[in-house]
């Protein structure tokens, strides 16, 4: 049996049991003057002594305010350096930042306070509207905004005298809590420790192989994991400089890169699809680049051969998953193999476990399961789900099915959770049942997600109507669907499709058979 268990082919690390601040800035201690963020569209920048000494003072501050260990923050920004230095402070003063999506309607924003139970929300500018409507609801005592502002406390206001980390227990305390919601449900709060996070960073960094003067282009968010641990934690602590991006646009990327010679590129595939396909790509240099890493969403390996080509240099992949700290599986150093996502990281251990429980060999396909130390504390105040997805052993089961060849790598080639994924972005089918069930003309409903070849996959539902006789109306169209669950969700999460049938299909236990509705 155990002969089934993959290990990682890559050297075992050893992880220190530091605060994540701590592990990041001590490691970049020994470039304090070197730019360490970037903010891409005004070139204003910090460098790593700037960054160090802001998050201590804004800990100060916050400390002050009376911020203590277990207390919650919310944090609702586009990426931007500052990002970091409030991410960095309230884990100094011994906290835990619940990550927003700031593409959030209010009443997505509400909910994750109301779940995380957040006493604070901070918030850049751009989010106020949306953040000062959902924070009324909320637990949230108070709105802070990042930038001056003249009817909220804003942080350069709040900078106080420099804090020392507040010692927490670095293994068991949950420092982050994004919202995922794994492989059934609702969006559920993920507690990642500072172990955790740390342990991450060294796996990434011991397997890709950075040099000592790179600089890495921050377009993906900050809130989500990927960009939380790989462009602000991983990047970071190689003593990388980073530029930061709001949102994504083509014509931008192109010019950053070539601006500040951006050396590491990490993006999705939606991105990697942009770069093969762009006009714009011989208006620049960007031969700066020398890897570009694709994640959160299937890459094919076609398409990262062409845009390699086009590029001029290696696309590579990752996976992983926020219950992970995300990264379980590499590519390590420049070994590119178009399709899969790489060998499993240090310290680290991956299964294939067929339909009945059996561990599957080489090149056989099936769950993937990983264990490691960067496997996440558990879902906040939801021991049931905790348990339906790490199991007595720590095996964290991932809803991913995918095989792994002789060498060790490892490809993905199917999900069999609900998860469906838009540009790599989370949309929970049940987020959106719930809300299209509450529609007055609607009895039941499913939904899943249909391939698309930019977003990779849009929501569908499968709407099953009240009759006439239980006082439906027969009349109810696609169009009321959509905009009916509009107000309720960001626009990535909107309903792309709509078909009505007689019943949605179901097991015995009462459990959507989603599989059908793909196949029908
Ligand atoms: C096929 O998407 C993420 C994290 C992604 C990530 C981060 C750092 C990838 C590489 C990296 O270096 O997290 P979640 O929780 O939003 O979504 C997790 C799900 C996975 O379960 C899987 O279904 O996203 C999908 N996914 C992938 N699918 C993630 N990576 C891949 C991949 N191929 N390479």
């Amino acid at each position: 049996m155990t002969s089934h268990i993959f290990a990682s082919p890559l050297p075992a690390v050893s992880i220190p049991e530091v605060s994540i601040t701590e592990f990041v800035l001590q490691q970049a201690s020994r470039v304090p003057d070197r730019d360490a963020i970037i903010d891409g569209p005004s070139g204003k920048a910090y460098t790593f002594e700037q960054l160090r000494s802001k998050i201590h003072q804004l800990a100060g501050g916050l400390q002050s305010m009376g911020l203590k260990p277990g207390d919650v923050v919310g944090l609702i920004a586009p990426n931007c350096p500052d990002y970091a230095v409030v991410f960095h402070a309230i884990a100094v003063c011994g906290g835990t930042v619940t990550t927003i999506n700031p593409a959030y309607a209010a009443e997505e924003i509400t909910k994750q306070l109301e779940n995380s139970n957040a006493c604070l929300l901070i918030s850049d500018i751009s989010c106020l509207p949306v953040a000062t409507e959902a924070s009324k609801g909320s637990p949230c005592k108070e709105l802070i905004c990042m930038q001056e502002q003249e009817k909220l406390r804003y942080i350069d206001q709040l900078m106080g005298e420099e804090i020392e980390q507040v010692s927490v227990d670095v293994r068991q305390h949950p420092v982050v809590l994004p919202y995922s919601s794994g492989t059934t449900g609702m969006p559920k709060g993920v507690m990642l420790s500072h172990f955790n996070l740390v342990a991450n960073i060294v796996q990434i960094n011991a397997a890709v192989q950075y040099d000592t003067d790179e600089a890495g282009l921050a377009v993906l968010p900050f809130f989500h994991i990927y960009g939380m641990q790989v462009l602000m934690g991983s990047l970071l602590t190689a003593g990388a400089t980073i530029v930061t991006m709001p949102r994504f646009d083509m014509e931008q990327t192109l010019q950053l890169i070539q601006k500040h010679r951006i050396t590491q590129y990490f993006a999705v595939p939606p991105i990697i699809l942009g770069l093969a396909k762009t006009p714009l790509l011989e208006k620049y240099d960007i031969s700066s680049l020398r890897k570009i890493f694709s994640g959160a969403a299937p890459l094919g390996g076609e398409l990262a051969e062409t845009a390699s080509q086009r590029v001029g240099c290696p696309v590579v992949q990752a996976y992983g998953m926020t219950e992970i700290s995300p990264v379980s599986h590499i590519t390590p150093g420049y070994d590119s193999r178009p399709g899969s996502s790489g060998v499993t990281v240090s310290n680290t251990l991956s299964r294939i476990v067929g339909e009945d429980g059996q561990d599957l060999g080489i090149d056989e396909e099936g769950e993937l399961w990983v264990k490691g130390p960067q496997v996440m504390l558990g879902y906040l105040n939801n021991e049931e789900a905790t348990r339906e997805t790490i199991d007595e052993n720590g095996w964290l089961r991932t809803g991913d099915v995918g095989r792994i060849d002789a060498d060790g790598y490892m490809s993905i080639v199917d999900r069999v959770k609900e998860l469906i994924k838009y540009k790599g972005f989370q949309v929970a089918p049940a987020e959106l049942e719930a809300i299209i069930v509450t529609h007055p003309d609607v009895t039941d409903v499913a939904v899943i997600g249909i391939p698309d070849e930019e977003a990779g996959e849009l929501p569908k539902a499968f709407v099953v109507l009240k009759s006439a006789a239980d006082g439906g109306e027969p009349q109810t169209s696609a169009d009321d669907i959509r905009n009916f669950v509009k107000p309720h969700v960001a626009t990535y999460k909107q309903i792309h499709e709509v078909e009505f049938i007689d019943s949605i299909p179901k097991s015995a236990s009462g459990k959507i058979l989603r599989r059908f509705l793909r196949n029908s």
